[in-house]
């Protein structure tokens, strides 16, 4: 590999500068993205079309150094190929035609294909790796239980979780339920992801931080766990990393760490110092700018980015990004900003 300076991060291994790459690093905030969206029927014709999804997925990798690249897709992919019809409203954001509402229709749920059901999936991601060679890693990824069963109960964006926190607490098992057969889904995708050519995984866990302590243990991370083991039983996160990242999840970090991952994903409200103390060499940590930083000048985003670095310390185990991902009206020219400083400003931590 050209540039492995991700995967050496994530395995702890020196390098010569922190690794960075972006949380939706392929998306709106791009005019590419945007010219090439408006001549297609929209986001999903662009996930279900493998050369499209490849383009996209290059875009970002076009203009800035970045030391990864992240398959272009959505996590909502599996529930839709479950038959809850995903479409996108504009301006709204994903909505489900048949949302979860009975507890029979959990019952007549079953795990996707990955390969037939999902397999525009992975022949984007073959696309990919055919057209990076060994430049930089592709990472890909699923999002977790919880997160997915918040969408499908809900039919949308969950908002403030009426459904989705009612049920939790008046049919947790119907609930588990769901979750189980989501734990299934997302395994067998992240399988075939890498049988198709992702070199790591992400899961992402965006709702688990509006969970209790007692809930996001049993509702959401126990299936991240049980996700983990499958993928170590079938050697993959031996040789594949995964990161986890639950947002508002910065409380959990010793929890988390014992669910298996090589890192763990931390939104901007975690003191790097601190929680670097707390995983204490066990895993890597990725994070964690607040992403409206890059709505400042370019001087505020090298500042940012040092107090950051400063914040992690010398040594290896880092991988900056955003603490969730970019927003549509930033100016790609402070995307290049931050790129730079992170590779300039990193390089005395790893003499
Ligand atoms: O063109 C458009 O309008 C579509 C906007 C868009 C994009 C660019 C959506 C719809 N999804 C994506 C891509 C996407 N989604 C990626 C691509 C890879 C990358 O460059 O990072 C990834 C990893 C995701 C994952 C995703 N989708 C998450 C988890 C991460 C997160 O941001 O919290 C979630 C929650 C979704 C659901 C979803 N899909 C799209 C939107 C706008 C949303 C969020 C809706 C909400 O706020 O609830």
């Amino acid at each position: 590999m050209h540039n492995n300076r991700f995967l050496r991060a994530l395995a702890g291994k020196p390098v010569d500068a922190t690794p960075i790459w972006i949380m939706r690093q392929a998306g709106r905030y791009l005019p590419e993205y945007r010219a090439l969206r408006s001549r297609v029927s929209g986001f999903m014709e662009l996930c279900s079309t493998p050369e499209l999804a490849c383009e996209v997925t290059l875009q970002p990798l076009n203009r800035f150094d970045l030391d990864a690249a992240i398959i272009f897709s959505d996590i909502l992919t599996i529930p839709d190929a479950m038959g809850l019809g995903l479409h996108f409203v504009e301006g709204e954001g994903p909505k489900f035609e048949f949302p979860i509402r009975h507890s029979h229709q959990i019952d007549r749920l079953t795990a996707p294909d990955p390969e037939t059901d999902l397999g525009y999936v992975m022949d984007a991601i073959r696309l990919v790796r055919g057209s990076l060679g060994e430049r930089i890693p592709l990472i890909g990824f699923a999002g977790s239980p919880w997160t997915l069963a918040s969408y499908m109960i809900e039919g949308q964006s969950p908002g403030d979780f009426r459904q989705a926190k009612s049920l939790l607490l008046e049919a947790p098992e119907t609930l588990h339920r769901l979750l189980e057969v989501l734990t299934q889904s997302v395994t067998s995708y992240l399988v075939a992801q890498v049988g198709a050519g992702a070199q790591a995984l992400m899961i992402f866990d965006t709702w688990g931080g509006v969970l209790s302590e007692r809930t996001y243990l049993e509702f959401s991370l126990k299936y991240i766990k049980t996700i983990l083991d499958n993928l170590s039983n079938e050697s993959i996160s031996q040789s594949t990393p995964v990161i986890v990242f639950t947002k508002g999840g910065g409380q959990w970090l010793p929890e988390i760490i014992n669910c298996g991952c090589a890192g763990i994903g931390l939104d901007w409200t975690v003191n790097l110092t601190k929680a670097r103390d707390t995983v204490a060499g066990r895993c890597a940590l990725q994070g964690n700018m607040d992403p409206c930083t890059l709505y400042a000048n370019p001087e505020c985003i090298r500042q940012e980015v040092a107090r950051i670095l400063k914040a992690y310390g010398p040594g290896s185990g880092h991988i900056f990004n955003l603490g969730h991902g970019i927003q549509p009206q930033v100016n790609p020219e402070h995307v290049n900003v931050l790129v730079d400083a992170v590779h300039q400003l990193s390089l005395p931590y790893h003499r």
